[in-house]
């Protein structure tokens, strides 16, 4: 295989207003890209395996504009990185350190710059570029179908995991991001490529059908009313004799997800998973991961980070009932619940009148639309019967003659 990325990053200062141009042509032709159509078989891959991995959904160029991007990213050359960050040991790092958007320290070398961010959270809402990935129109394609029709956009990460970086350790998503429904499901876009040597993901194949495992004690969620649910300690955790989990996982074949840049690996919010060391000598194993869930889940993620001051809070938090919905965005189809618009306008549902939602809303409208009654051949149950079957030959008030009763 050969790996793309190397330890010297591009230190090319990059040409702000050329990039721009070509900015604005990808940004065209990825609202253009013919939409991709899941397969029967890619969906029941996802659903028997809690994983799938399309192959060059992100193109070439779109791929080029991510890692140059990045490198600048890691090299302090955003116009929104003004602030510079204090030294700091690196050798403390562990598999889920996070660092800001500021840069890092002028003095270092290029090489040392770019050893210094293992992950940022959270950066769609600060760069257009990350708000543009994360409501790509054929990633949207493919989560419409694992996870919608209606997608609400929530988190994002950009991982950069340089050589002799950690990686983590098992963990489910949704012990992070709670939905209710659970309806959570990740898009992780590869910007390099990666294999065992620069620190790939792993699944626990099968995994999804697990409850998520609630923890001891501190920051977690899990399905806390299964009566013999396991509490668990040090999730993700790299150290799998510390992991609760690994004994979870080891219930499971374990899969090495290798990638190619441009692939996009789609994982639900239960399936078990973790990525190990970047054990190469100069490869970058950099990836940008998007959470979604169903627009028409009910969520609270983010309302306590935003009284902590951290970079997952909420910017709107239901008074009422703790939802924080309003601060993540409608990607796709439509909600009753309320939902944000994209800070830089990408296009999504977000943007669309009440109206032109509800007809992108097919689903639930197309299914009583196209009967000719608008009952879908059902008569409304009578409150007033007490026992199932004792009138079976009376119509239900109200109600023409000839339909099939379904509500007995
Ligand atoms: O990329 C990695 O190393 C881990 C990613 C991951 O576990 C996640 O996105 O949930």
């Amino acid at each position: 295989m050969s790996l793309v990325s190397s330890a010297e990053p591009n230190i090319e200062k990059s040409n702000i207003e050329k990039s721009n141009i070509e900015k604005s042509n990808i940004e065209g032709e990825m609202q253009q890209a013919e939409k991709y159509r899941v397969s029967v078989e890619e969906y029941r891959f996802f659903r028997s395996k809690g994983f799938l991995v399309v192959r060059g959904l992100i193109s070439a160029e779109e791929v080029a504009e991510l890692r140059e991007h990045t490198e600048d990213l890691m090299q302090g050359r955003l116009p929104q990185q003004s602030k510079q960050m204090r030294e700091r040991d690196l050798s403390g790092d562990t598999g889920t350190s996070g660092q800001g958007l500021e840069a890092p320290p002028e003095h270092l070398s290029p090489v040392e710059k770019a050893q210094y961010f293992l992950r940022i959270h959270m950066l769609h809402r600060q760069l257009e570029l990350h708000e543009r990935y994360m409501l790509h129109p054929r990633v949207l394609d493919v989560l419409e179908v694992l996870a919608g029709p209606d997608l609400l956009a929530m988190q994002t990460m950009l991982f950069l995991k340089p050589p002799g970086k950690p990686g983590q350790g098992w963990h489910q998503d949704s012990y992070y991001i709670p939905t209710h429904p659970d309806s959570l499901c990740a898009a992780w876009i590869a910007i390099d490529d990666c294999d065992e040597r620069n620190g790939a993901m792993w699944f626990a194949a099968g995994s999804q059908n697990e409850p998520v495992y609630p923890p001891k004690s501190g920051y977690g969620h899990g399905d806390h009313a299964i009566g013999d649910i396991d509490y668990v300690e040090q999730v993700s955790n790299p150290d799998d004799a510390l992991n609760g989990l690994s004994k979870i996982a080891d219930r499971y074949d374990q899969l090495l997800i290798s990638a190619k840049a441009g692939d996009v690996v789609f994982f639900g919010g239960h399936v078990l998973h973790r990525s190990k060391s970047n054990w190469s000598a100069n490869s970058f194993r950099r990836a940008f991961v998007s959470h979604y869930c169903n627009a028409r889940s009910f969520t609270q993620w983010g309302a306590d980070a935003a009284r902590l001051d951290d970079v997952h809070g909420a910017p709107k938090v239901d008074a009422a009932t703790g939802a924080t919905n309003g601060s993540h965005i409608l990607a796709r189809g439509d909600t009753h619940l309320p939902f944000a618009r994209p800070l830089w306008n990408t296009p999504c549902a977000a943007l669309l009148s009440p109206d032109e939602r509800k007809r992108a809303g097919e689903y639930a409208q197309a299914a009583m639309g196209d009967m000719d009654s608008g009952m879908m051949g059902s008569t409304p149950a009578d409150p007033n019967r007490d026992h199932d079957h004792a009138d079976d030959d009376k119509e239900a008030p109200g109600m023409g003659g000839g339909m099939a009763s379904m509500s007995g």
